[in-house]
């Protein structure tokens, strides 16, 4: 992954303009999650978030009900409207997506941004099962566009989605964890952060490994045991962050897991329900 400094050097970046990334996700009006979250955060970090939502709803998946547009044919005529623009990106962050032609959308939009560094966030699944709506050619899909990302950043669930592995829980020690990051970047990923490993009973990690230099080290974290939805996106946000702004690789994971591990521990203290996501906004700041 190159960073902000060498790409403004290779000249593919405007040193006078402030960093911008793409970030294609939904767009859930209410819940703390997707683009809201990668927007805030990016932006407290200095940075100029572009946002493609794939799907505008009401609120997120996780309530008992929800208005639901998908937004799959305005994507290609937004981004053609960003390449009239002349657009160039640090860095291309994907989340959620809805579909078989929207994976195929934002690989043709990759494909058109070689200056770009690009982070995939391969949200597929959770607790050992897929999405409802992610169907075996969405997974095949996603295993390819996964495999032209620098940096992804899948949790135990979609790892072994992504490399046919069984899944025997969040549970497995570093060892396996490192194994699995080594399985996903044989397929093409430059490096991996597999998120949410329960290394201990108590104690949950973010893994790390780099194909290139074969680096690999775990940040662990003392575990929340409530399971807010959107904290994900938080992770891979602050993550995208880091990166685009130059941070090193541990540098980057740290600050990622030590702010979501600080929003969660906050939360859980209150009688915030799960659904509405965790309370992040105080803590914002301390990302600037
Ligand atoms: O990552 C949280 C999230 C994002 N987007 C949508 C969701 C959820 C969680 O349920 O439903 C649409």
């Amino acid at each position: 992954m190159i960073t902000y400094k060498e790409q403004i050097v290779k000249g593919v970046i405007d040193v006078r303009e402030i960093p911008k990334i793409a970030c294609i996700n939904d767009l859930s009006g209410f819940g703390r999650c997707s683009l809201v979250v990668a927007s805030t955060i990016l932006s407290v970090m200095g940075l100029q978030p572009c946002l493609m939502p794939t799907a505008v709803l009401s609120n997120h998946t996780g309530y008992d009900s929800y208005t639901f547009l998908d937004f799959t044919q305005y994507m290609k005529p937004f981004y053609e409207q960003w390449e009239k623009l002349n657009l160039k990106f640090a860095t291309i962050y994907t989340g959620f997506l809805g579909s078989e032609q929207q994976i195929d959308t934002v690989a043709a939009f990759i494909k058109l941004h070689p200056e770009a560094n690009i982070l995939v966030d391969p949200v597929m699944g959770d607790d050992g099962k897929p999405y409802a709506t992610y169907t075996p050619p969405m997974c095949e899909k996603m295993r390819h566009l996964t495999a032209e990302a620098d940096m992804a950043t899948p949790n135990v669930t979609e790892a072994c989605i992504l490399t046919d592995e069984p899944y025997q829980g969040d549970n497995i020690s570093f060892e396996t964890a490192v194994s699995l990051c080594r399985r996903i970047c044989a397929q093409g990923t430059r490096k991996v952060v597999l998120t949410g490993v329960q290394v201990e009973e108590d104690v949950v990690a973010n893994v790390f490994y780099n194909r290139e230099t074969g680096e690999n080290f775990m940040v662990r974290q003392k575990k929340v045991v409530k399971k807010y939805p959107g904290t994900g996106d938080m992770f891979a946000s602050v993550l995208c962050g880091e990166l685009t702004r130059g941070a090193d690789d541990l540098a980057a994971v740290s600050s990622a897991a030590k702010f979501v591990r600080k929003v969660a521990a906050y939360t859980a203290e209150t009688e915030t329900r799960i659904n509405d996501s965790v309370i992040y906004e105080p803590f914002l700041k301390e990302l600037g």
